[in-house]
């Protein structure tokens, strides 16, 4: 009986000098940049718009006429302020606010983050700004792991949930771990190969009016405090246990 209760008393006396473990903790996150890209206007930039659209259009005869993708960016300093690490990461969900559905999947992919937001020119006719991304300018979705497919995108007016660790079983985390140095995960989001559905999905940007939709958000989950603790702590951590074991002799001792 006293046995068990030192035992549980150095768990206690544990959990009190290494807080934070085993506690996960949920960030939410708004874009710091977002945009589409347009393939019939490769020059232009449209990051300032309220919305972000994603599909193709294709001709009568079958013939693709034209695309749009969208480019989705997020911060993570305040995730690796708290310690978060590839592997402590438990959940990573790309949400959004749906308008316009044509009842198929999107993909999402990971792209560089080379890329901003931009003044949009869109519907005018003018020079495109060279610091958004553009058509011609966008990052390439080619050899990018993570990607993760929608669920079908229908009703409108709801949030939509990507899993974006959907498939780090097959690809691993090392994309993640990356974004934790670089300190932003680029997110591309495209229809997928082969999609034969004319028409684009609409959903509401960081500069869509909140009180209309809501933009895109970037939840993470982690366990914190997965650090290696402070050698004062560690002091502590060992003096306190070495203190539970004198008096542990003396018990047995009677
Ligand atoms: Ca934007
Ligand atoms: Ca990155």
């Amino acid at each position: 009986m006293r046995r068990e209760r030192t035992a549980a008393a150095s768990v206690a006396l544990v959990a009190l000098l290494l807080p934070g473990i085993g506690a996960a903790t949920a960030v939410s996150i708004n874009p710091s940049d977002d945009a589409f890209v347009y393939s019939a206007n490769p020059t232009w930039n449209y990051g300032d718009l309220a919305t972000l659209l994603v599909g193709q259009t294709f001709s009568g005869d079958g013939q693709l006429t034209a695309e749009r993708r969208t480019f989705i960016k997020f911060d993570l300093g305040n995730v690796i302020a708290g310690g978060a690490t590839a592997s402590s990461i438990t959940a990573l969900e790309l949400q959004l606010y749906l308008t316009t559905n044509q009842g198929g999947v999107i993909n999402a992919y990971r792209s560089g983050d080379g890329w901003e937001n931009g003044p949009a020119n869109g519907g005018q006719a003018t020079p495109n700004s060279p610091t958004g991304i553009t058509w011609n300018n966008m990052p390439s979705l080619a050899g990018e792991p993570l990607l993760a497919v929608s669920p079908t995108l229908s009703p409108n007016g709801q949030y939509y949930t990507i899993n974006l660790l959907a498939n780090v079983g097959s690809i691993g985390t090392d994309w993640l771990a990356a974004d934790l140095v670089d300190g932003y995960l680029s997110v591309a989001l495209s229809v997928p190969v082969g999609n034969v559905i004319s028409g684009y999905y609409y959903f509401c940007s960081k500069e869509a009016n909140p009180t209309a939709c809501g933009g895109p958000v970037l939840n993470v989950t982690y366990t914190p405090g997965q650090s290696v603790p402070e050698p004062g702590t560690l002091a502590l951590l060992v003096l306190g246990l070495a203190g539970l074991g004198l008096s542990r002799r003396r018990v047995t001792a009677v």
